[in-house]
């Protein structure tokens, strides 16, 4: 290599350095607080598309007991990131069960393994070489956001245990939170807004109401994607096909987990949960919000877990807070930038 092309091959690696600086210090520092399983689960499809997308800092991964237990959220993580070769992020356990919600025969009978003591399955590929860190996952959110005041914002995409307990134990904490992303809820008051869970709750703010109603009336910002949402979403067989085209380690592993299920069912269709939650903070613009204040129903009985959410405050849910909360999606724009970010190298 001649010298001036030498030189031009250095100052290239200078300026692409000083590029990533740059986006470090712009991009959104988050906690990805999750309820985790390995694809087709809407968690680590969101965890991959925030992995991929440079606007994003993600400072840590907290698990919570949801989808499936805390310590399957927990290798499952862990597998994730292996496999995306990101093992620079840290994984903290958190929250094993909800705070209050007891395990009922009926909950056993429905969707999320949230009361199992079940040791976890080993993931695609058997359990990573790397573990959680020490501590929790509560101690990880209040040392975090101390350090980063106003800075940093908290993606809750399963129950919201590890936030609620973390709010209760450090008091101040929620002054310093810049946002709180929760994927949650269906809002009876906005179209489509039944439930998944009970006629009326969705699954999320079901398996801790308690925690739920402590969040929305923490005084936090709050980004809600709920089900209202979500319902505009369909990730079809034409959008996996487009994924598995390119090859990664990434894009394997899904089609690996999803290849199976779209060759049985070619018309099956997903909900993009999470996915969304992420996507509208990447770029708020994709999504349509209305202010509404927030409530969740945390007495048990047929309303058990129910959030509720108007335009006005109503009695009985006298210090409720607003939360912006997204009502529409553009999801063509959505699917397109999920695909992309997905499919990167
Ligand atoms: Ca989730």
């Amino acid at each position: 290599m001649s010298l001036p092309l030498a030189r031009a091959f250095s100052i290239g690696a200078f300026v692409l350095a000083l590029a990533q600086a740059v986006e470090a210090q712009t991009a959104q520092k988050i906690i990805f607080d999750t309820d985790f399983v390995v694809p087709p689960q809407d968690d680590a499809m969101a965890l991959i598309l925030a992995v991929k997308s440079p606007e994003l800092q993600i400072l840590g991964v907290t698990t919570v007991a949801g989808n499936d237990s805390m310590e399957r959220a927990t290798s499952d993580a862990l597998r994730v990131l292996e496999i995306a070769a990101r093992t620079d992020i840290p994984v903290y356990k958190g929250a094993n069960l909800p705070m209050r919600h007891e395990k009922t025969e009926w909950a056993t009978t429905m969707h999320g393994r949230w009361w199992s003591d079940d040791p976890p399955p080993p993931p695609p590929g058997g359990f990573a070489s790397k573990h959680p860190e020490a501590g929790t996952a509560m101690d990880f959110i209040i040392r975090t956001v101390n350090a980063n005041p106003g800075q940093v914002v908290i993606a809750a995409i399963g129950p919201l245990t590890n936030v609620a307990m973390a709010l209760r134990y450090e008091p101040g904490l929620a002054a310093k939170i810049k946002r709180i992303v929760i994927m949650g809820g269906a809002i009876a008051s906005l179209p489509d807004g039944a439930g998944n869970m009970t006629p009326n709750a969705e699954f999320n703010i079901w398996v801790d109401p308690e925690a739920a109603r402590i969040v929305f009336r923490s005084g936090v910002p709050i980004s809600l994607t709920p089900l209202n949402v979500t319902r505009k979403t369909k990730f079809s067989k034409e959008w996996y096909d487009k994924i598995v085209a390119v090859d990664t380690p990434i894009t394997a592993l899904i089609k690996d987990r999803m290849g199976p299920m779209f060759a049985r069912d070619p018309t099956r269709a997903g909900q993009m949960y999470d996915q969304l939650a992420i996507g509208a903070l990447i770029d708020p613009t994709l999504v349509k919000t209305v202010e509404l204040y927030i409530d969740v129903e945390d007495h048990p009985g047929p309303s058990y877990g129910v959030t509720v959410g108007g335009p006005k405050l109503w009695e009985g849910a006298e210090g409720a807070r607003q939360a912006s909360v997204q009502y529409d999606v553009d999801f063509d724009r959505f699917i397109r930038m999920f695909v992309d970010r997905v499919t990167r190298k």
